[in-house]
């Protein structure tokens, strides 16, 4: 089905999160850009339906409920709230939330399954391979090289095998490269498009979808020794939520509109298995796929470690949801990574909200209080537009379109600059025609049609940001004097100069106060070492044990020092040694050589935290065995307290090359 037969019909889904942690801002983000999308639609008039949800069962929930000593579902129960929190908070205006805990979810998977096995997609196999814990997923040798870490997480691999059940995605391999040669817009960006489609055409395995060793999933029919990998099920929530397979269920009318949004991390999940089952079953695959990019903080990749996760509710309680919502959908080209940085935020809150939109508003509203008491002009002057006027208005009007047409390519920074013109015409318009003059020198019509123009174009302001900035849509529709919601049957032929009643506008609070960049600097530093301080807790704030220093060790020639060969090296490598819960193998680059050495750091980091590090390293130790790996030096490390048990490596910053001498 082509863009155009489905023009009435928006069914958007944002993945559903897994309940093993707090929401970030990456949930947040495709959340947001979702309910801009849903709430776009909506207001078009078109029948929208917009669902998230949670990611409930598997290894990662189980793993980290027993961590917190409770049973998956009361962590799940815990977690779940946090994200129904945050969309009310956000103002997501989703139909539905799923949880795959629930019976109606569960339900339909077993059904997917059932269906599949009967028709010979699924089957029964053995596994063996290669499996990353934390993705959840099988990768074929091919895909791995010989540090036998995970392609996408970068976790070292576990080699498993089991008796599985397998479904036929090789068998779909053809028909997935016919429907996306006939359909290029069904993964969007391109890049994504070209990135899928040559992992689809370098040959297609059968999947394994079902494990045996792991209790959280749901049952296989017929079967409960295995579960349902967690995958397949997870992906089944965007049509369970729709009430598939019942005869008149929502999904008969949803389902050949659905489109879903995802961070480019899962896109082949999306786009290559989820497709493949549902063809399958005989339902059509989704009508788009479109892969967002990856938030960085402040340059960084965003860590728990290293103490940067952007916590969405605080960005709402200090800058407000519009704000915040504002400022992810901007900064960023949609499907490109972007990077958070709090005063990039501050910076668009003064330049584009209070600056931009805030002036043009309250200049407006302003002079019509002062000069018309407050009464919208009457529209009839329009026959007496003069040029400045009608350039206003046909951007006001084409800038409608334009919004329209980038949205219908999931481009909410695009639809926001053309926006954002409009505003910057706006205000260039007042400027320029100068109606503070006006009442002296011209006649009062010219007056009337200035602010009514300005009028109107703040009008189609409040509709046009309403999907972006909810809350402030509706502020400023009841400072122009309007009553109801700015997206009330406005759009599409929402007319300019249409309202003739009698409005009184309502000059009111300022929509975004100015940001004092120095104070907020002083609030900021302090609560980013409060931060700081609440990471290290066992070493932060607290006198180091009398053990540190009660026992110098005698004293040393500077020549003793001298024969320590300490060097940088950068961490290329992570792996885990087998039977050995405490030590890493680390590879090494020293620049002129390459060296292994293996350290007992495994508890401290994950392999994330270590690659790529520049840490400092002795060289001329003798080499030593850890579990039949020879280890060629050894790396430094403080340590908060005698125990041991919080250390820090000694790194030194990116701009030392690897084997630079330390003295
Ligand atoms: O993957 N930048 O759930 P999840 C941008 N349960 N977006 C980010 C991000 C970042 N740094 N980090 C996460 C799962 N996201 C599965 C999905 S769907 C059938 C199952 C966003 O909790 C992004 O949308 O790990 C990504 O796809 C999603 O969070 C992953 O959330």
């Amino acid at each position: 089905m082509s863009e155009k037969d489905n023009e009435r019909g928006f069914y958007l889904t944002t993945p559903i999160y897994y309940v093993n942690d707090v929401p970030h801002i990456g949930h947040a983000y495709t959340t947001i850009a979702c309910d801009a999308l849903a709430r776009w639609h909506r207001a078009r008039g078109d029948e929208t339906r917009f669902l998230t949800g949670t990611d409930e069962h598997g290894q990662k929930i189980q793993q980290a409920a027993e961590k917190r000593g409770m049973t998956p579902i009361q962590l799940c129960d815990e977690v779940v709230t946090n994200y129904k929190k945050l969309w009310e908070r956000l103002d997501i205006s989703n139909d539905d939330f799923i949880r795959t805990t629930e019976e109606r979810h569960i339900k339909v998977t077993q059904y997917f399954f059932k269906k599949l096995i009967e028709s010979g997609d699924i089957y029964m196999g053995t596994y063996e391979g290669w499996y990353c814990l934390p993705c959840e997923t099988y990768f074929p040798d091919a895909q791995i090289g010989d540090g036998k870490v995970c392609p996408d997480c970068k976790q070292p691999l576990t080699r498993m095998s089991e008796e599985s059940y397998f479904f036929r995605l090789s068998k779909y391999q053809d028909a997935l490269i016919e429907h996306y040669e006939a359909h290029p817009d069904a993964i969007m960006p391109r890049a994504r498009y070209n990135e899928v489609m040559s992992f689809i055409r370098s040959g297609l395995q059968d999947l394994s979808v079902s494990r045996t060793t792991l209790k959280w999933g749901i049952p296989v029919p017929g079967n409960d020794r295995h579960t349902v990998y967690v995958w397949l099920d997870a992906l089944i929530n965007y049509i369970s939520a729709v009430g598939y397979p019942e005869k008149g269920g929502k999904w008969e009318v949803c389902w050949p509109h659905v489109r879903h949004m995802v961070g480019k991390d899962i896109i082949r999940f999306h786009s290559v298995i989820w497709p493949a089952v549902l063809m399958a079953m005989g339902l059509n695959p989704p009508v788009r796929v479109f892969a967002h990019g990856w938030w960085t903080v402040e340059g960084d990749k965003m860590s728990k470690s290293k103490g940067n996760v952007v916590n969405p509710f605080e960005m709402v309680d200090i800058y407000g949801a519009d704000a915040f919502r504002y400022f992810v959908l901007r900064e960023v080209s949609f499907g490109n990574d972007g990077d958070f940085s709090e005063l990039a935020l501050v910076n668009r809150i003064n330049s584009d909200l209070a600056n931009d939109m805030g002036n043009l508003l309250n200049r407006t509203l302003q002079m019509i209080e002062k000069y018309r008491n407050g009464k919208l002009p009457p529209v009839s002057v329009f026959s007496r537009s003069r040029d400045i006027d009608t350039v206003l208005r046909d951007l006001a009007v084409s800038t409608l379109s334009d919004m329209d047409a980038r949205m219908d390519d999931f481009s909410p920074d695009g639809a926001l600059k053309a926006l954002w013109a409009l505003i910057g015409a706006g205000n260039k318009y007042i400027d320029e025609t100068q109606p503070w003059k006006l009442g002296k020198d011209d006649p009062d019509e010219r007056l009337d049609l200035v602010l009514r123009t300005l009028w109107e174009v703040l009008r189609l302001v409040a509709m046009l940001v309403h999907p972006f900035m909810p809350n402030t849509a509706v502020r400023i529709q009841a400072q122009l004097g309007l009553e109801g919601s700015p997206s009330d049957g406005l759009y599409p032929d929402w007319g300019w100069g249409k309202l003739t009643a009698d409005v009184t506008v309502k000059k009111g609070e300022v929509l975004f106060p100015r940001i004092d960049i120095p104070k907020w600097k002083e609030g900021y530093d302090a609560r980013m070492k409060a931060r700081l301080t609440a990471l290290a807790p066992a070493s932060a704030g607290k006198e180091p044990p009398a053990s540190f220093d009660a026992e110098h060790k005698p004293q040393i020639e500077i020549d003793d020092f001298k024969k320590l060969e300490i060097r940088v090296a950068k961490i290329e490598r992570v792996e885990t040694v087998e039977k050995a819960k405490k030590l890493y193998k680390l590879s090494l680059d020293l620049g002129f050589e390459r060296r292994v050495i293996v350290s007992s750091i495994r508890e401290f980091f994950t392999p994330e935290d270590l690659i790529g590090k520049k840490i400092l390293v002795l060289c001329n130790l003798k080499p030593a065995k850890f579990r039949g790996i020879e280890s060629e030096g050894m790396l430094l490390a403080a340590e908060a307290d005698d125990g041991g048990e919080i250390i820090s490596l000694a790194t030194v910053d990116d701009s030392f090359p690897p084997g630079a001498p330390v003295h």
